[in-house]
């Protein structure tokens, strides 16, 4: 079939000229409606929350109508998809997002105005969507928004968790867990699909049959659970595409246990039941470790098997059993290699359910896979031992095993005849005391691209994780750098900044965020420069007045804001950030007339439960915090504020207030980062390594705008070869001595001496991993520069605006057209309608 609207030119139109679809008028009734007819209140008694879901419920009628467009469209044309398989998605809030993309914004705002009700309010009552840890799943998030925004066919596949990352408290400084409950009450945006409903199967043990030519493999499994998705629509911007996020729930099948049912074994039989239900209870909270738990390879599989056959139905609803176009029609895009299990399970698919010969079912599953690495950190490669695969996936591990042996014996033994050692080296499975699938070696294997999320990365990629497979197939490794969408990080949460550009260039950047470059034009222009910083300005009054809610501290707009909102991780270094600080109050305390600009630092970061260094640095944050806040002596020249609960909600209310990006990693360690493209585009400054994305970064905004330091990832590596001594920095260099013995006293803890000493110790005895004291003198010296830049306002609001101008690169539009051209090779479907 051909299609004339494909051809359609992309929606140029000035958004602000747009029309809404709706008027005010007829948007209320929608939302009486609702808010009577599926509410059950009315306006008097409405509470808020009420208002929100009437609102919401209202506005899914738009989002429906694009929805059933679109899936007609696709079926129509038999689209080529991409299935983005994520154990992540961290979507924040919907509505907001969903009235901007549709252009209902204003009129919404309008129509509530009208019911004695403001938007703004009822947009705080959504909880989080906060099914993600940090980047790879925000990023999942933002692919999505492109993905339909861009008209491409492609449905994120993921785990439809009944609790997010947990809350974050704290109690005396220190990070208390609660559970998210962030559909408690159920959630306006999300359809139930029972019809849908898929059977995994888990445990048991393998039959070797031996009837045909082929022996042939039966998997019996000891325990079926059912899979039930939860659709969520994912709303283009400017009228385009509503793909869907099917996420997975697990349940009990129904007919489970039923003889232990009916035997009076009721109460035993909700017992399992509770379990099959585990599945999908809890996102773990660890982002860049490897938890080896046996319900998190359970998790893994579920999802993966779900959208496995999610998949293989969709495709044999339009052609049966005729398997030639389904490597035209499927790209599976592996998320880390969390699902990585989804390789092994197509094949037995193929080959078990449909009798597929084996090198057919490889041909196929190459041609469909690709991965993404997120990460070189080895504590975060995962590795599932033999005997956890071998009971709980009997039948893949089988698959894997034949899977390598071919690897080793055809592509291997070719490319090194007769070399042991690196067969050993690259083999899936690693020999040793305990035997591992190594899922890395599997998800390389079994793609067709690889690709690492900045350029750098991308390059360590090929020369330090994965050397020999590179040399082995020159063509699969491969870089995308990350982006992030300019819908969601621009327009939405800094409304005074796009109303601004919206004056000044054509007001389709969302779309075409490169002419953005517009701007460059105005940074030197004083009218415009006052107008840029005014907008920052009101930023920082919102965000002062939030801060005090949230924590009861007084800072000042007037002051710099300088922000640092991440994971906490010691290779992120929020304890070098710290040290700086303590070094400042320090200067302070010597010299009350010690010259530095006004400065608020900003922290918002959650530590995995179990990773206590990283509490131990939250808890000193906190504690240093409370020491500076409350002197009287130091003029309020320094204020230190950790904001409870970091997640999307927060950062939308953060990065655009914020004059100083803190991007301040050891060299090689951040693959990418994305809150450095999200805080630069709203116009702060970088202050950062030469690491991940933060390299192109400031090759786009140029090194003038930015306050580049520290040792690059060369140098890194040097200092590792000849041996790195961090006694060096502390004997030599009084202040680094003097700020971490003030960390191992009782001025922040009174009453508790030594209750901050474990990042000292880390920083000594513990060898400094991260080089925290290696690049402490260039940070501090960085630091100043930045003073010295902020003290100039004329200098300081043209870096800002040329940031701003220069962020078009990092549209996750154009990570997303990447992914097209080199991987995916997609092809655009307006929806008809
Ligand atoms: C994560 O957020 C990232 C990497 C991971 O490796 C795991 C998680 Cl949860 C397994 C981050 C990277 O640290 C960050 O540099 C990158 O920008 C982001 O993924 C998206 O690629």
């Amino acid at each position: 079939v051909t299609k004339k609207a494909a051809a359609k030119k992309p929606a140029t139109k000035a958004a602000s000229a747009r029309k809404a679809p709706v008027t005010a008028k007829a948007l209320q009734g929608k939302i009486i409606q609702h808010l009577r007819g599926t509410q059950g209140t009315y306006e008097e008694k409405a509470t808020p929350q009420a208002w929100w879901r009437a609102t919401s419920f209202a506005v899914n009628e738009f989002v429906m109508a694009g929805l059933t467009d679109t899936q007609k469209t696709h079926s129509r044309y038999d689209t080529r998809a991409v299935n983005y398989l994520s154990m992540e998605f961290l979507m924040g809030r919907l509505l907001s997002n969903n009235l901007h993309n549709l252009h209902l914004f204003d009129v919404t705002r309008a129509a509530l105005e009208g019911l004695g009700q403001n938007l703004d309010d009822l947009l705080e009552e959504e909880p989080d969507m906060a099914l993600g840890n940090g980047g790879l799943g925000r990023l999942a998030a933002c692919f999505l928004d492109s993905l339909a925004t861009m008209n491409l066919p492609a449905v994120g596949y993921g785990i439809h968790y009944e609790h997010g990352l947990f809350e974050q408290h704290f109690r005396d400084g220190r990070q208390i867990e609660r559970p998210d409950a962030w559909r408690e009450y159920g959630n306006p945006w999300e359809v139930c699909r029972p019809e849908s409903a898929q059977q995994v199967k888990l445990y048991g043990y393998v039959e070797t049959r031996y009837e045909g030519a082929t022996p042939k493999k039966v998997w019996h499994a000891g325990r079926t659970i059912k899979a039930v998705p939860w659709d969520i629509p994912i709303v283009g911007y400017d009228g385009a595409n509503v793909n869907i996020l099917r996420l997975w729930e697990s349940r009990a099948t129904n007919f489970f246990d039923w003889d232990v049912f009916n035997a009076g074994g009721y109460v035993d039989a909700q017992a399992e039941q509770a379990q099959a239900e585990t599945i999908s209870k809890v996102l773990y909270p660890n982002d860049e470790t490897d938890a080896g738990k046996e319900l998190r390879l359970i998790q893994q599989y579920f999802f993966c098997a779900a959208s496995v056959a999610d998949i293989v139905r969709r495709y044999r609803r339009a052609h049966g059993d005729d398997w030639t176009s389904f490597p035209k029609l499927v790209a599976i895009q592996l998320n880390d290699t969390h699902p990585a299990i989804a390789i092994p399970e197509l094949m037995r698919v193929l080959i078990d359910d449909y009798d597929m010969a084996w090198k057919d079912a490889w041909g196929i599953c190459q041609q469909v896979f690709s991965y993404t690495n997120h990460t070189l950190l080895p504590e975060a490669l995962e590795k599932w031992t033999v005997r956890l695969f071998e009971k709980v996936l009997p039948r893949h591990l089988d698959i894997i095993y034949d899977i390598n042996h071919q690897f080793l014996t055809q592509q291997v033994d070719a490319q090194w005849p007769g070399d042991d050692a690196m067969k050993q080296h690259l083999s899936i499975i690693e020999e040793g005391h305990e035997r591992m699938v190594r899922m890395g070696h599997l998800s390389v294997v079994g793609s067709h691209k690889v690709n690492g999320v900045a350029q750098v990365h991308s390059d360590l990629v090929r020369t330090d994780l994965f050397p020999e497979f590179h040399e082995l197939w020159p063509e699969k490794l491969t870089n995308v750098t990350n982006g992030i969408t300019p819908r969601r990080w621009l327009k939405a949460c800094n409304p005074r900044l796009a109303a601004l550009i919206d004056q000044h260039i054509d007001a389709d950047w969302p779309l075409h965020l490169d002419k953005l470059k517009g701007l460059i034009a105005k940074a030197d222009d004083a009218k415009f420069q006052q107008a840029f910083m005014a907008v920052k300005r009101e930023n920082k009054v919102d965000l002062v007045a939030e801060i005090h809610r949230l924590t009861g501290i007084e800072v000042s707009p007037d002051a710099l804001f300088d922000v640092q909102i991440k994971r906490l991780h010691e290779y992120k270094r929020q304890h070098l950030n710290l040290l700086h600080i303590l070094a400042l109050y320090r200067r302070l305390l010597d010299n009350p007339e010690y010259n530095m600009v006004p400065r608020v630092f900003l922290f918002g970061a959650k530590a995995a439960p179990g990773y206590h260094l990283a509490k131990d640095i939250i808890f000193a944050i906190n504690k240093v915090a409370e020491r500076i806040n409350n002197d009287s002596r130091i003029g309020g020249k320094l204020k230190v504020v950790m904001l409870p609960n970091y997640r999307v909600s927060l950062a939308e209310k953060m990065i655009p207030a914020a004059d100083v990006s803190e991007q301040i990693s050891t060299a090689g360690k951040e693959a990418s980062g994305t809150g450095n493209m999200k805080l630069a585009l709203n116009g702060a400054l970088t202050i950062g390594t030469l690491d991940g994305a933060n390299i192109e970064i400031a090759e786009e905004a140029g090194a003038d705008h930015c306050f580049i330091f520290g040792l690059t990832v060369d140098e890194v590596k040097a200092l590792n070869a000849r041996g790195y001594n961090p006694y060096d920095f502390y004997d030599h260099d009084e202040e680094i001595r003097a700020v971490l013995d003030w960390l191992d006293s009782d001025y922040f803890t009174p009453g508790q001496p030594g209750a901050l000493a474990s990042i000292k110790h880390s920083l000594l005895q513990g060898g400094d991993p991260y080089k925290v004291l290696a690049d402490f003198r260039a940070y501090s010296d960085a630091q100043r520069n930045v003073d010295e830049k902020y003290r100039d306002g004329t200098a300081w609001a043209r870096s800002a605006i040329i940031n701003t101008a220069t962020m078009g690169k990092f549209n996750s539009d154009r990570s997303i057209q990447d992914y097209v051209d080199r991987i995916w090779h997609l092809k655009a479907y307006p929806r008809d309608n």
